[in-house]
Order: C-alpha cells, then sequence, then structure tokens
C-alpha cells in the first residue's frame, strides 16, 4: 500500500532530519514541519478519511505509531541537544579559581595626614590636648596681640596673603592666618592656667616656593602655662618630642631667634637628612633644617588675656609638618606633597 510506504518515508525522513537538529532552534523547527498543524504527518492522519475502510485503518494504525516514535526520539534528542548547550555554555564560563586575583589600587591617607597623627600623638601622650581654630584670622589676633602692631617691621616676616575686605576707615583686618600663634590668644581667652594645648592647622603665605617653602602648610602650635613653666621645660619637652619622631640618632640644635610675642625666642634645627649637616640644596648650605620656633610667651601677651604674669609664665612653639615629613622620610622637595603626582604618594603606603 502505498500510502503505508508514504508513512514509513515520512517517519525515517524525520528521524533522519532530528538526528541533524543540534540547538533549541534547529529542533523547534523540526516539530513544526513534523509534528505541527500542517506537517507531513498530521496531513496523512487528515487525508485518512478519502481511504478505503480497511486501509484507512491500517494507515490510520502506522501514522499514529510513526508519531509516537517521533514524539519520543524528539523529547530524547530535545534533552540531549540541552545537556549539550549546558555542557558548552559551562565549558566557555569556567573560571579557573587558581589564577591570583587581580589587586584593587587601594587608597591610604596622604603621608603628610599621617605625620600630623604622629606628632599629635606624640604630644598627647606628653599631657597635651588637640584644639583647633579658624583659618581665615583677624589682624588682631594674627599680628597685634602678640605684640606685632601695624608698623611693626616684624610684620615682614610673614608675607601676608590679606582677605578681599576694607573697613570704613581704610584697614584691612581680616587675612589668612600667617602662622597658627593667634590660636595662643584665642586658648588662653577661654581658659585660665595651667594649659596645655597643640593646635594643628594650615596657614598661608605670599611667599615664592622652594624645596622647603610651600605657599600653604601645616603648623602645629604648642602651648603650655602654668605657675613655674621655665625655658629647661620647653627644651625637654621638644627633645623628647625629637627623639620620638625623629629616633635618638638625629642631631637637633636649639638657637636663638626673635618673635616679638616670645622672650626668649628660639629655633629648633634638626641635621640635614641630605648632607648630613654639611650643606647642600635642601638646607640651603647650611647643614641644618628649621623645624619650628618657639620661646617662652611674653609676659605682655600674658597680661593681654588677662593672665597675673607674675604668677604664671609659660612656653610656645610652631612646627611646620611638611618639614618633620621631610626629615623623616629623606625627601628633596615640599612641593612633591601637593602636586598630587600618585607615583610619588603611593611609596609612602599605609593606613
Ligand atoms: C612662626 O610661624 C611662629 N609663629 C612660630 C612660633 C610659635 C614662635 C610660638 C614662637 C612661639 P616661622 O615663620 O619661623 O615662625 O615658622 C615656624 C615653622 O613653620 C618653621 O620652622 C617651618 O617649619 C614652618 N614654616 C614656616 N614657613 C613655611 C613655609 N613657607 N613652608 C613650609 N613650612 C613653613
Amino acid at each position: 500500500m502505498a500510502a503505508i510506504r508514504n508513512v514509513e518515508e515520512i517517519r525515517d525522513g524525520a528521524l533522519a532530519a532530528l538526528a541533524q537538529a543540534s540547538d533549541r532552534a534547529a529542533l523547534q523547527e523540526w516539530r513544526v514541519r513534523v509534528l505541527g498543524r500542517k506537517g507531513e504527518l498530521t496531513t496523512v492522519l487528515r487525508s485518512l478519511g478519502s481511504l478505503p475502510e480497511a486501509e484507512r485503518r491500517v494507515v490510520g494504525a502506522a501514522a499514529n505509531a510513526a508519531r509516537d516514535v517521533l514524539d519520543a526520539a524528539y523529547t530524547e534528542r530535545a534533552a540531549r541537544v540541552e545537556q549539550e548547550e549546558l555542557r558548552q555554555a559551562t565549558e566557555r564560563e569556567r573560571v579557573d579559581v587558581t589564577l591570583p586575583g587581580r589587586p584593587l589600587p587601594a587608597g591610604s591617607l596622604h603621608v603628610i595626614t599621617r605625620t600630623l597623627a604622629d606628632v599629635l600623638d606624640a604630644f598627647r601622650s606628653l599631657g597635651f590636648w588637640v584644639a583647633e581654630g579658624p583659618e581665615v584670622e583677624w589682624d588682631e589676633y594674627n599680628f597685634t596681640r602678640l605684640r606685632i602692631p601695624e608698623d611693626h617691621p616684624a610684620r615682614d616676616m610673614f608675607d601676608t596673603i590679606w582677605v578681599d575686605y576694607t573697613r570704613p576707615d581704610g584697614r584691612r583686618p581680616m587675612l589668612l592666618r600667617t602662622h597658627t600663634s593667634p590660636m595662643q590668644v584665642r586658648v588662653m581667652e577661654r581658659r585660665q592656667p595651667p594649659i596645655r594645648v597643640v593646635v594643628p592647622g594650615r596657614c598661608y603665605r605670599f611667599e615664592a616656593t622652594d624645596a622647603t617653602h610651600e605657599w600653604m602648610f601645616l603648623q602645629v602650635e604648642g602651648l603650655a602655662v602654668d605657675e613655674g613653666v621655665s625655658l629647661a621645660d620647653l627644651k625637654g619637652t621638644l627633645e623628647e618630642f625629637a627623639r620620638r619622631i625623629f629616633g635618638r640618632e638625629r642631631r637637633v640644635m636649639l638657637r636663638h631667634a626673635y618673635f616679638p610675642f616670645v622672650e626668649p625666642g628660639v629655633e629648633l634645627a634638626v641635621d640635614c637628612f641630605a648632607c648630613h649637616g654639611t650643606g647642600c640644596r635642601v638646607c640651603g648650605a647650611t647643614g641644618w633644617i628649621e623645624l619650628l620656633g618657639a620661646g617662652m610667651v611674653h609676659p605682655e601677651v600674658l597680661a593681654d588675656v588677662g593672665y597675673d604674669a607674675r604668677r604664671y609664665t609659660g612656653f610656645a612653639f610652631g612646627m611646620g609638618i611638611e618639614r618633620v615629613a621631610l626629615i623623616r622620610h629623606g625627601i628633596d622637595d615640599i612641593r612633591m606633597f601637593y602636586s598630587n603626582d600618585v607615583r610619588f604618594l603611593e611609596q609612602f603606603p599605609g593606613v
């Protein structure tokens, strides 16, 4: 019977095509073409009505059997294709967990921030507390109450950046503080002795920069006022500080210096790390790097804030934090700190 042969041909052809279908799209296309509503086998089943009774039964049974075979073959093939696709995807996306990871760039605190923290810690352990004050300051606090009146030549020591504000009388009383010393007055105005305080803060000077001078830098001011505070206390405190921050092998020198708000005034210098005292570009050929100015608080400054200057004495100092970092790390140009060159900053990893 031709119809039976036709069913067998359809079945065998479809089985052969199914064996070639190797992805989901091909399988779907096969299913529509063979088993779909307009598929080859469905067409045979639909045309059964036109066959004689006896033939119809035989061909119908053969067509149904063929459909069952194809259905089962399809299910099996689909499962295999799906499994194969999964295997390929797993292979493609395989991660080698034994490969070393790519390091993520990690930030860290700026070397100046860490130096400042170490300096403050050293003074905290010597019994000082920490206070802060304004960067935009009145002339009165920055100069006048520190015994530097308007026409005083000591103003030339501080190349000042003035704030663009002029009073009706023509005076320009506001500036970016040139040092942290105005905080001596501000702290004493608010507190009675005993005082032991350190004040970190940014300072600004209208200055040409060089290897040891920036126009913006950090100072830490120190102030200790009580009965019986002496120059020996100042010397002992600074020497202990230098030992803690620079180690015992560094040489420090105290020499006379003039600041209108102290009497006597001194300067502390550390031997130059670059030339070890013989003189070079870093230390300006002196062999020493100046670290801080200091002295005994002038009695007139004490009296001006209302202290009894016969009863109380005090010492004060102001040090440059960038200079501390220069000396500690052997850096030969202060301008490196704020030029934001990551290659430089990366050399000081840490917290
Ligand atoms: C003063 O600023 C005084 N106020 C210090 C002082 C305080 C004296 C208390 C007495 C009593 P001087 O201008 O020397 O002094 O600066 C003090 C320190 O700040 C210097 O030793 C230096 O370490 C740092 N410093 C000053 N100018 C600069 C600058 N342009 N760049 C970087 N650091 C500076």
